[in-house]
Parts: structure tokens; sequence; C-alpha cells
């Protein structure tokens, strides 16, 4: 058993704040619109909200392009506000998480803009700068979000890196300057009193652009351990790192609390089952539950002892987990409550993102036009220009999209689903008249009281937060079971994935005392050596 931490047992609640609720009918979520909200999530019994950035932006990529880390976007509202959030959320028990945003900034920020002068600014080096080579970009290097991750400056003569768009120059962590600026900006946060970081693509900043490294290059646990010791090391702070590089190896490496680097990483090894394997996500494949099954089990097992798990199934750059791995028609609030129930039955700190809770659906956008992501616009051009058939880039956008999590959330059928009085920034989803908050808290069997009680049940279950995982039937196509174990207690999770009835069996040997801890149908089988799973079923049985 790990050492306690207080995030062991907490859920956390991602808010994408441009989409949560617009308190001044502008059509943009802000800060105020989270205050608002702040009973709703107290109902629900988060204990965190990470928030995604609300500092100053010129918003090319929604706020990860941050040009003033020191500075809240007047369109979600002034510091005032942001002080009167950490205050009132306080009230309610609930801590603030900031976004950190430091392996880029945004091209306006000042930095950049003295960097780009010449080569001898003083703030050159906090960019990564290379001649041409040949004429030509310095190497093969691409961002991801399309196109060569080098941008000519004709200035200088010389090109910069960028993984995301141009717009984002990649920061010099070689440079202590740079590194001592960004612990000073996490100290003033920290001293504001937030609670902790999730740290945006954490596994680049140690980047060797020359030997065509992006994630997880040497240096990277150097800084990890260093900003460790400048910022939060001193202060009990929840810090999770965004890797999307990471293995379980490597994972030990960032959350081992005898390293002092991070209290855990996002892996997202499962969220790509569904993507043909080398190629990128919008490279559709079905996913295998086996394949789940596998993957999800092995990153239990690693971190069982070392380091700790997050468990998530969406955030602001996945599709909608019903969409994608449920089913959004005639099973949605059943295998809504499915997935639920399967990621909030394992070891880890679970994450929810905005409209989950209440089962909210992909974007359903057919029109290229109406998507606004940077990244969607980039590839869109990317494969049209490469001859790829726009049929099927339209199909991998209506699956894979980034927007088709960020439609603004739906809290009643009033016009513009109770978001904003005004014009929404993104289209809302049409279904917002059947699938909103209102009918969900007045309906006792919805996906918001299963979140409700699952979080509840986090809070007063030491087997399902310290228990070990054990995976069961690891070769079954349509049914997820596995135990957790804490001394002579037991938890026994059975998820029926597929709309077709299947029969479950575990054996049991001596009596033992069998209680049905939640399900998602009123009458599910106590008899657990024999269960008639029906459509999406799930539950979890606790074993004395
Ligand atoms: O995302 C990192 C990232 O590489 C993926 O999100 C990627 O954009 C895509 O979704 C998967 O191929 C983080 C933020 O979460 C994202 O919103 C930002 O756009 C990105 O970093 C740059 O800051
Ligand atoms: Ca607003």
């Amino acid at each position: 058993e790990n050492q306690q931490k207080w995030w062991h047992k907490n859920v956390i609640y991602q808010i994408y704040p441009r989409s949560f609720y617009d308190s001044n009918g502008d059509g943009i979520g802000d800060i105020e619109g989270i205050i608002l909200k702040l009973d709703y999530l107290e109902k629900l019994g988060i204990d965190v909200i990470w928030l995604s950035p609300v500092y100053e932006s010129p918003n090319v990529d929604n706020g990860y392009d941050i040009s003033d880390y020191y500075c809240i976007l007047s369109e979600f509202g002034t510091m005032q506000n942001m002080n009167e959030l950490l205050l009132e959320s306080e009230k309610r028990g609930i801590k603030i998480i900031m976004d950190l945003v430091v392996n880029h900034t945004s091209d306006q920020h000042p930095w950049f803009v003295e960097a780009k002068k010449s080569k001898d600014n003083p703030n050159r080096d906090y960019y990564i700068w290379r001649d041409p080579v040949n004429g030509q970009e310095p190497n093969e290097l691409k961002s991801n979000f399309g196109g060569s991750a080098w941008e000519y400056d004709e200035n200088t003569n010389q090109y910069y890196l960028h993984f995301y768009s141009k717009q984002q120059p990649d920061l010099n962590w070689e440079n202590a300057e740079m590194r001592n600026s960004i612990w000073d900006m996490m100290n003033f946060w920290i001293d504001k009193g937030i609670s902790g970081f999730r740290m945006d693509v954490i596994d680049l900043i140690g980047k060797d652009p020359d030997h065509l490294i992006k994630e997880n290059g040497s240096k990277l646990h150097d800084y990890l351990q260093d900003m460790y010791r400048n910022t939060f090391g001193n202060h009990d702070l929840l810090t999770v790192g965004e890797t999307w590089g990471v293995t379980t190896e490597n994972a030990k490496l960032y959350s081992d609390p005898k390293r002092k680097e991070l209290n855990m990483v996002f892996q997202f090894e499962h969220m790509q089952l569904d993507k043909v394997p080398g190629k990128q996500r919008w490279d559709l494949r079905k996913l295998e539950l086996v394949e789940l099954k596998n993957v999800l089990s092995k990153w239990q097992y690693a971190l069982d002892q070392e380091g700790w798990n997050s468990l998530f199934w969406n955030n602001h750059d996945l599709p909608r987990i019903v969409s994608r791995w449920g089913n959004d028609r005639e099973y949605r609030v059943e295998s809504a409550k499915m997935l639920a129930t399967l990621l909030h039955g394992m070891k880890g700190t679970p994450y929810i993102y905005q409209g989950e809770e209440i089962g909210m659906t992909n974007a359903a956008f057919t029109s290229i036009e109406d998507y606004i992501d940077i990244e969607t616009q980039n590839i869109y051009k990317e494969r049209m220009a490469a001859g790829f058939n726009e049929e099927e880039i339209m199909k991998s956008f209506y699956m894979k999209a980034r927007d088709n999590a960020r439609t603004p959330m739906q809290w009643s059928d009033d016009k513009h689903a109770g978001f904003s009085e005004g014009k929404p920034w993104m289209k809302v989803n049409p279904n917002y008249t059947s699938i909103n908050v209102e009918n969900a808290l007045n309906d006792s069997n919805s996906i918001f009281f299963h979140y409700q009680q699952l979080i509840k049940l986090r809070k007063h279950n030491n087997t399902l937060v310290y228990g070990s995982y054990k995976l069961l039937d690891s070769e079954d196509k349509s049914i997820y079971a596995y135990e957790r174990i804490l001394k002579n207690k037991k938890l026994l999770i059975v998820c029926n994935f597929y709309e077709h009835e299947k029969e479950f069996c575990y054996p049991i040997t001596h009596h033992s005392e069998v209680e049905i801890l939640i399900s998602n149908y009123i009458d599910s089988g106590s008899d657990i050596k024999n269960i008639k799973l029906r459509p999406y079923e799930a539950i979890i049985y606790e074993i004395s």
C-alpha cells in the first residue's frame, strides 16, 4: 500500500472554460459562469477542478497558446474573478488545479516578440532556432498539427521550432534563465492558493531536435526534479503530466514518489487502440475489447506498487466516449454508465470531462466549416493536398476531431442549451433538447446520479481506492471483468461491453456474503456464480 495521499480518494472534473457556462451573453464561457455552477459540481461530488487555460492568449489553440502567464484572458474575466473562484470553490471543499503550458508559448508572448528581433536579443535563446540546411528546414521534424515543425523567420534567416501550430513556438528548456522564469510563474500561482498543475505535453520539454527526439529526451527527468525542488516540492499539491509517449516503464520515473517528480501521468495507450498502429488517429480501426483489457490491465499491474494511475476516457482533445466505445443511440444511458463503472472501479484517480456526467455525445458536424479547431483545419488542408479521399477525411473528423468534446455544455432545453443568452462561439449539439443537466437532475436514474454514486463510493470504500487489480477472463471478447483485492475484502466488477446478452460465471468455492454496490440496471442478479448480463450491464459486487 502506498503512503496515503488526499488525491488517492479524489475525483477530478475538467472544465474547458470556453464551453462551460457563459454568464454575460457574449457566447463564450467564463470564470463567473464556473462560479455560478459550483453548486452543481458540489452536488456531483467531485473534489478537484482541472481548469483548462484561462490565461491571456490570442486563442489560436483555445488558450494553449499563452501570451501572459500572469494575466486572465479578458473574455474569461479578471484576476479578481479568478480569486473569487478560488474562494468560492474552497467554501464548497473543491480544489482547483491549473493547466501549465510550458512546452511552448504563444508567438505573441513578450519573450518571443523580443526573441524574434535579432540573433543577439537576450530572449533569443528562450526558443529553439536553427540555420537553414541547403536553404531548407533544418530537418524532417513534423508538427503535431500537420506540416513541418520548423518555421522560417526572414528577418534573422533562421528557423524556429514549433511542435504545435507555428503560433506556438517551443521553449528552449536548456536555457536556465528561462527555466527560472517558469519556476517564478509557478510559484506565483501556488502562492495564490491553487492545489496543483496539469502539465501540458510535459514529456516534450526534454526534446533534442537535432537528433529528432521529441518525447522523453535525456534531460526531461532532470528538469522535472528541478521543477519539484524549485516550486511544488514543499507543498502538498497534485501534479499530473500529460504524456502521450509514456510507457509503463518510464511512467514510474515520473510518478514514483521517491524520485520527487510528479504524482501521476496521463497515459494514452488505451486511447489509441482504435487507430491503425503506427499511423495517425485519423486512420481509423475498430476497437477490440481484448486489446483494451490488455492495455488497461498492464497499466494497473505496472503501477500497483510504484507510482499511481490516472483514469480517464475523455478530455478536451478526445471524442466523447459514449459515441466512441459506447452506444449513443438506443443504449446511451446504459453504455455511459457501464463505461463510468468500468473506469471508476479501477485503481487510480478518476477524471471526468465536462458533460461526460450527462452522457454528452460527439458534435456530429458534417461540414468542414463547422469545425473551429486549428488541428482539424490544418489536417484537412494537409490531407486534401496529399490526395486523401474527402469523405474519408470527414469521417475521421466525425469520429475523432477534438471539437467533438468542445461543443457547449448542455444545461437545459432552453435556447442555446442554456449555455448562453447569446450566440455560442461553437454550435450546440442539437440533441440538447433531451440530453441536458436539467433533465438529468430530474431523473434519479440518470447518468449524473450514477457518477454521483461512483464518486461517493470512492470516498468510503478503501478496497476501491487501494485494492490490487486482477483481470479475469482476459480472452473474453465481450465482457470486461476484474477484481480489486485488499486484505480479506474483494470487489468484483463485471461489465458487458456490448449490446448482446452474455453470461458470466464467477467461481466461488466457499460461502460468501455478496452485496451489489452499484449497477446500471435496477434488478441486477446477485448470484454471481451465474450472471446473465443484459446490454451494457455493469455491476460492482462486494464480496466478503
Ligand atoms: O495536447 C497534446 C497533443 O499532442 C494532443 O492533444 C494532440 O493535439 C491531439 O489531440 C492528439 O493527436 C495538448 C493539449 O491538451 C491540446 O489541447 C493542445 O492543443 C496541445 O497540447 C498544445 O498545447
Ligand atoms: Ca462570457
